[in-house]
Order: structure tokens, then C-alpha cells, then sequence
């Protein structure tokens, strides 16, 4: 049988979880803008350009959907982060995001990617905090981990996953452009879609 997630495709980009239809199962990346999510998708989907159009000027700060296997998604939000970013449009976005994470009833999962180099930034801190006030399940993907010298690689998985108040085991530990870890997340992606 061919890889799960490789089947997936682009089908539609919202500015509000409203304008989203309905789906079997769903789940979500969220993320500092830059933290590697679109190349992320490209190597969890083993196509070099399934995310590309995340990198559309517009597109960027859009809820961007995928589909793959029967009726299931895979939505990519928005990255948070932007320094110079006026308040207003960080009042937008957090809106936006919201909406969308609270407003999904088929939402099984949120994969919070964090850079493996910088570890957890004070924004991806609130948005694990503000995850633990709901009843979300959530789930830290370290990214770029090929980024953290060989020798270093164990300590700093173990201290992303502290700082978080969780076990180095249970944060995915991935490299997009090494293939580290995909193999496995994607497992682990499928099986909260029933695939
Ligand atoms: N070294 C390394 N760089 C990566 C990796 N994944 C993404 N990047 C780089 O990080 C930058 C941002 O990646 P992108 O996927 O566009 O991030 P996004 O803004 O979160 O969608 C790009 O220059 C990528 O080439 C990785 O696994 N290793
Ligand atoms: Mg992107």
C-alpha cells in the first residue's frame, strides 16, 4: 500500500474557520512563521512543492487545507511571530487561530512545531499554555533538528521537552531536509486520522 500522506493535496485556503466545510478528521500545524511547517508538509507528503502555495504572498496569513486519504485533513495555520507585525494584525491573527482550533469539532490533533536549534520561543510557551486551558490534544514537533550538532542532540531534546513539562520522548525530533523523523510522525499522523 502507498505511504500514508502522500496522496495529499492543496484544497482551499480561509481567512475563518466559518468558511471551512465539514471533514471526517482533521489536524492542525501551528508555529512561528519560519519554524520549517510548509517543509514540513513537503517532506511528510515526499512532494517537494505541496506547500509552496502557503508561501504565496496573501496565502501566508490564511488557514491553508489539505486533503488526504478519504475525507481527511490536514490544515496549516497561519505562522505567529512576525517582530514588526502591527498589533492589530496580531489581534487578527490570534482571532483567526482561535476560531479555527476551538471552532472544530473533528480537530484530533495540533502539531506545534519548535525550532530544535532556538528551543521553545515566549510565543510558542503561550500557545502551549493557551493549549492546556482547552481540551485540545497537542503535540511538540522539534524542526531542523539536523541544526543541533550530533553531540548536543539528546540534551536538547531533553531540554525543549522540560522546558514544556514533558519527557525528550514524547516531542517528535524531525529534519525535513534530512529525512529524521518523518517517517515516524507521519505514522503517528495517520494514526489520528484513522488511516
Ligand atoms: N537546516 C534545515 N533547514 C530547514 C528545515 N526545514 C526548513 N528549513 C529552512 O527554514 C526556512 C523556513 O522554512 P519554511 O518551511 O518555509 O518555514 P515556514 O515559514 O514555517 O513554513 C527555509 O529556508 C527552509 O529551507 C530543516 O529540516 N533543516
Ligand atoms: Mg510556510
Amino acid at each position: 500500500m502507498a505511504q500514508p500522506l502522500h496522496d495529499a493535496r492543496f484544497v482551499t485556503s480561509a481567512s475563518n474557520v466559518m468558511q471551512l466545510g465539514t471533514c471526517h478528521a482533521e489536524v492542525a500545524f501551528v508555529g512561528r512563521s519560519n519554524v520549517g511547517k510548509s517543509s514540513l508538509l513537503n517532506a511528510l507528503a515526499n512532494q517537494a512543492q505541496l506547500a509552496r502555495v502557503s508561501k504565496t504572498p496573501g496565502r501566508t496569513r490564511l488557514i491553508n487545507v489539505f486533503v488526504t486519504g478519504p475525507d481527511r485533513w490536514i490544515v496549516d495555520l497561519p505562522g505567529y511571530g512576525y517582530a514588526s507585525g502591527p498589533k492589530d494584525e496580531s489581534k487578527a491573527w490570534q482571532t483567526m487561530i482561535e476560531g479555527y482550533l476551538l471552532g472544530r469539532k473533528t480537530l484530533r490533533m495540533v502539531f506545534v512545531l519548535v525550532d530544535a536549534e532556538i528551543g521553545p520561543t515566549k510565543l510558542d510557551h503561550q500557545m502551549v499554555s493557551w493549549l492546556q486551558t482547552t481540551d485540545l490534544s497537542y503535540r511538540i514537533v522539534a524542526t531542523k533538528a539536523d541544526q543541533v550538532k550530533p553531540s548536543r542532540q539528546l540534551a536538547q531534546r531533553r531540554d525543549i521537552a522540560t522546558s514544556l513539562g514533558l519527557q525528550a520522548a514524547d516531542i517528535a525530533w524531525v529534519s525535513s531536509q534530512k529525512g529524521l523523523g518523518i517517517q515516524d510522525l507521519r505514522k503517528d499522523i495517520a494514526s489520528c486520522l484513522d488511516l
